[in-house]
């Protein structure tokens, strides 16, 4: 971060204070998180991704973020009505010095290899499923007119002036540093070279005049916001962490460079001789999506929640809110912050080799194998470890041996040769344990099971709302597990349909475990679209009978009809989700590697 005392100020100092009690203003963060516009809040909401560089190509890294968002995403949907709108948008990050460079290096213009990598995301986005409504390249002509714009906002409120900057620059991370935050490490040759204590990653020394942005200005409201909005950065150790760096002082940013340095970019808007900062055009694609500078983006901007990886925190809870009111707008809604992948104990990087190919991944596990295992293993405040074994043994356990395993158990024509959602007996298992007579059979533990599915929704949306998603498919899965000691402890392949005894008592046994999975089915839809809709569809639920509010679980036991009583079952009987064969050849090579 660039630092007042590497700013020798060649331009004015001394401007006014911003001016925050516009439309826009602080007053709305004291009575609770929501912005303007709390009626729209309701039913819009808007997602986004970090817009990825295209100096190397997607790694699981990059597919987790878009899942995290993705599975977000569509939990929204399934909770709100089905008209609302609901904006996500992802992209690629395509102007600034690391790209310009990589290009060089690569012996591409930059535009070449801009396209070349942003085709590579777009295809590993719609093969892994990413339901996004839209995919900015920073490097189309709406952006363009989006960033003018915004830089001309900041100007005419009077917020940048020009100075001198002289500092550390990182290409890699595209940020400054003051000298706190570099060390020398051994170059290629043995000589001492600096770095970024931070990343690791080579800086160099830059002297120039840029235009620079009066950030210094903002650390008082954006304490106020964040302190009125305990969660606007969740989870919570990233809010305070952003909380404890506002305690320092906050230097003005410089926000162009060199045309001369940097041509790759967006001009100064009046001035060619600079271009404009990379991080100040890429976060404004939040915008830009939205349609800004047009009206249509006020309907959508504050509702937002921005998914990113922890390494790029400092960018959108100081810069981002700080250039937003600094342009008369509000902070984003939320910011969800996750940690990273490393593989076998190590940070992934190009030079280690180590990078895990996310379409491979596709290929080897499934596209819903996949997405259920780094939303299953990701846990958002630490970083998490990825090795093929792990995968493997997970998807068998828990998609193929318990979830698959139910549902076959429950529809297998050998238990269930009529092929229809059986009826429900409530004399065998009544709503309260106490009151039941001679031909009661529910147990207490199959009470538990009951309440445990019945609460399950409302724990899964809780965990959506913390940006827990593990913890959400944590409880899934305990459910499946507890759904499965059901089936087990009453056998219902030891009862016959032709006796009069069993019979009502079987129907309710696989009624019950159809009905949770029908939960599971529905819960399931956000991380594993394609095996939720198999399992939904063997089940005869329709694609209108698929929302949180069309749940209404096991109504036959809380004194309601029940829509799937007798309701034929899909007539695809395939295996759900198929056992991975560990002796597959890549898994064999994996192992002796
Ligand atoms: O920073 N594990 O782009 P970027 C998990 N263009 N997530 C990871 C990861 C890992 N090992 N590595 C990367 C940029 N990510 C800027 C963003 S936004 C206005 C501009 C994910 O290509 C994570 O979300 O370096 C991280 O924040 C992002 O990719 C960085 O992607």
């Amino acid at each position: 971060m660039l630092r007042i005392s590497a700013l020798r100020l060649l331009g004015r100092r001394g401007a006014s204070r911003v001016s925050l009690s516009e439309d826009f203003s602080l007053r709305q963060y004291s009575s609770g998180p929501l912005g303007v516009r709390d009626d729209t809040r309701d039913s819009r909401a808007y997602f986004t991704t970090p817009i990825f560089y295209v100096n190397a190509a997607p790694h699981i890294g990059h597919l987790y973020s878009a899942l995290l968002a993705d599975a977000l995403c569509r939990h929204h949907r399934l909770r709100v009505p089905s008209g609302a709108a609901t904006g996500f948008s992802t992209g690629t990050d395509e102007h600034g010095l690391k790209i310009q460079q990589a290009a060089a290096a690569a012996g591409l213009a930059p535009s070449e290899l801009c396209d070349r990598v942003s085709a590579q995301f777009q295809q590993l986005f719609r093969e892994a499923d990413i339901s996004s409504t839209d995919f900015i390249r920073t490097t189309e002509a709406r952006h363009r007119v989006a960033v003018q714009h915004f830089w001309g906002m900041l100007k005419a409120r009077g917020l940048l002036y020009k100075g001198l900057y002289e500092g550390w620059y990182c290409a890699s991370d595209e940020c400054f540093l003051p000298e706190a935050k570099v060390t020398r490490q051994p170059g290629p040759s043995g000589d001492l070279c600096p770095v970024s204590l931070e990343s690791g990653h080579p800086v160099s020394w830059t002297k120039e005049e840029n235009y620079i942005f009066r950030l210094s200005q903002f650390r008082e409201p954006l304490q106020q916001w964040l302190r009125g909005d305990p969660q606007a950065i969740t989870p919570e150790p990233f809010h305070h962490t952003v909380l404890q760096w506002l305690e320092e002082e906050l230097p003005d940013l410089s926000v162009s460079r060199r045309s001369s340095h940097l041509h790759w970019g967006i001009p100064v808007p009046g001035d060619d001789s600079q271009t404009i900062y990379v991080w100040l055009d890429a976060l404004v694609n939040y915008l830009t999506v939205i349609g800004y500078p047009n009206a249509e983006f006020k309907s959508w901007w504050p509702t937002t929640s921005h998914i990113i990886g922890k390494d790029i925190l400092k960018f959108h809870a100081i810069y981002w809110p700080a250039l937003l009111l600094g342009a008369g707008m509000s902070p984003p809604h939320r910011i969800y912050v996750h940690s990273h992948w490393t593989v076998c104990g190590q940070k992934m990087s190009k030079s280690l080799g180590n990078v895990v190919d996310p379409r491979t991944c596709l290929d080897r596990y499934t596209v819903d194998g996949f997405r259920y295992f780094l939303l299953r293993q990701g846990v958002p405040s630490w970083d998490c470890d990825y090795y093929d074994e792990k995968v493997v043994k997970l998807l068998d356990s828990e998609l193929a041996d318990a979830l698959g395993g139910l549902l076959n158990r429950c529809t297998a024509n050998r238990i269930n040769p009529s092929g229809i959602y059986p009826a429900f007996c409530t004399a065998c298992f009544p709503s309260e344990p106490g009151s039941a007579g001679p031909s009661g059979r529910a147990q207490a533990e199959d009470y538990a099971l009951v309440s445990s599915v019945a609460t399950l929704p409302e724990q899964v949306a809780d965990h959506y709302d913390n940006f827990q998603i593990y913890k959400a498919l944590e409880a899934v899965s305990s459910c499946v597990r507890q759904t499965n000691g059901f089936v087990q402890r009453h056998a219902p392949w030891k009862l016959n349909w032709e006796s009069p005894v069993d019979a009502p008592w079987l129907g309710t046994v696989l009624h019950v475990a159809l009905e949770c999975l029908r939960v599971f089915g529905t819960l399931l839809q956000p991380v594993t679209p394609s095996l939720a809709d198999r399992l939904l569809s063997r089940l005869g639920v329709s694609s209108t009978e698929r929302s949180l509010g069309e749940l209404h679980f096991l109504s036959r036991f809380y004194g309601h009809p029940s829509p799937f009583e007798g309701r034929r079952l899909g007539p695809e009987t395939g295996v759900l989700f198929p056992r991975l064969d560990q002796s597959r050849s890549w898994l064999v090579k994996a192992h002796k590697t």
